[in-house]
């Protein structure tokens, strides 16, 4: 990284396949990043454990997530990709920043709340300090912008709180970073309860679009998307009856670069039926030619390794720094 761009960190758990949601809310928004801005993306395994895995699954996935990254076209050439366990220094700053983190600011997570709620018999103290965790990811390469989608803003906040906090104590160790959502679709919604986000770890598949899906199965699924019995193709944001219209519109907008209101003008007075045979297919033009550079990659497995030791050589490099920064502030002994 140079010092004079400002910085870009993100990342996606290899929880599951990635999903349309994940696509247009976060790692869309990324490739456009790459030329302004000094950007690192990871591959959050990490995290992926405050659920449980299996592991043989999760190795796959976590390789997958990395070749789909490179298929969307983030550059290795321009961004560091690397997977986050491979840097320790993640892991140990967040036990520092989880002194300095309070037990009710996390409790009033909703992410932790929802989980706690679908995985009742795995409520683990790794799911409670996710955030934690989150946060020494950004702070570590002293990220300027963090863009996600919508859901993860809440953990964006509390980062900013515990850097702030931390500031305070000793002095400016870490730069306080602001999200950035994207302009739309930031906030895709399931396909069969539109009120809820679409998750990767949906139990029904039907709720989210993969981009591994196949094309058929897009279609399928796309055609089953839960809508309402008014049978009329407007654009009302804040009306949560429409609330399967509107994601319908908001895909569609995404994926032809225009805006749910346009595009329910373009549609007005025709049937659902249409409507979404229209936006199937746009979903599937999209993805499309990113699948075709997905399978060429995957392929690859000694390109995929070369580009994740590269990237965390560098990581673990600009990690390191700030963690010694860290650790002489608080009072350890730096080797
Ligand atoms: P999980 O279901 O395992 O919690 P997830 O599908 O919510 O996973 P994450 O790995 O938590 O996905 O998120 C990766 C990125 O994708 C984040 O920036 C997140 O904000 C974004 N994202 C996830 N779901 C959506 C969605 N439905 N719409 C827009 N952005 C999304
Ligand atoms: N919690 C994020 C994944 C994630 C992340 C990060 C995103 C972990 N660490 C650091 C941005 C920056 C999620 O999307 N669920």
């Amino acid at each position: 990284m140079e010092e004079h761009k400002k910085r870009i960190f993100s990342g996606v758990q290899p929880s599951g396949t990635i999903t349309l949601g994940n696509y247009l809310g976060a790692i869309r928004n990324w490739v456009s990043l790459q030329d302004k801005y000094d950007c690192a993306f990871a591959m959050m395994d990490m995290h992926t454990i405050t659920v449980r895995q299996t592991p043989a699954e999760l190795r796959k996935r976590t390789q997958e997530l990395l070749a789909l990254y490179i298929a969307c076209g983030i550059d290795p050439g321009k961004s560091i990709l690397f997977i986050q366990s491979h840097n320790s220094a993640h892991a140990e700053l967040a036990w520092v920043l989880g002194c300095y983190t309070y037990m009710g600011e996390l409790q009033r997570m909703t992410q932790f709340k929802d989980k706690s709620a679908h995985h009742e018999d795995n409520i683990n103290a790794g799911l409670f300090t996710y955030p934690v965790l989150m946060a020494a990811d950004i702070l570590l390469y002293n990220a300027d912008y963090v863009p996600v989608g919508k859901d993860q803003m809440q953990h964006i906040e509390i980062c900013r709180d515990i850097a702030q906090r931390f500031n305070a104590l000793y002095g400016d160790v870490f730069t306080v970073p602001e999200g950035l959502l994207a302009s739309s679709g930031a906030k895709i919604m399931s396909l069969q309860d539109p009120t809820k986000k679409m998750s990767k770890s949906d139990t029904n598949p039907k709720g989210y679009i993969s981009m591994m899906d196949d094309f058929n199965v897009i279609a399928q699924k796309v055609k089953s998307a839960v809508t309402d019995s008014e049978g009329v193709i407007e654009y009302r944001p804040d009306d949560t009856a429409k609330a399967g219209i509107n994601n319908l519109l908001s895909i569609m907008a995404v994926m032809t670069a225009t805006t749910p209101e346009a595009v329910a003008v373009q549609f007005a007075g025709q049937g659902y039926g249409a409507f979404k045979s229209a936006v199937a297919e746009a979903i599937v033009e999209g993805i499309r030619p990113i699948r075709e550079e997905y399978d060429r990659i995957i392929q690859d497995k000694s390109y995929l390794s070369d580009v994740y030791t590269r990237g965390a050589e560098t990581a673990c490099r600009i990690a390191r720094r700030t963690l010694n920064k860290v650790y002489k502030k608080v009072g350890f002994i730096v080797k």
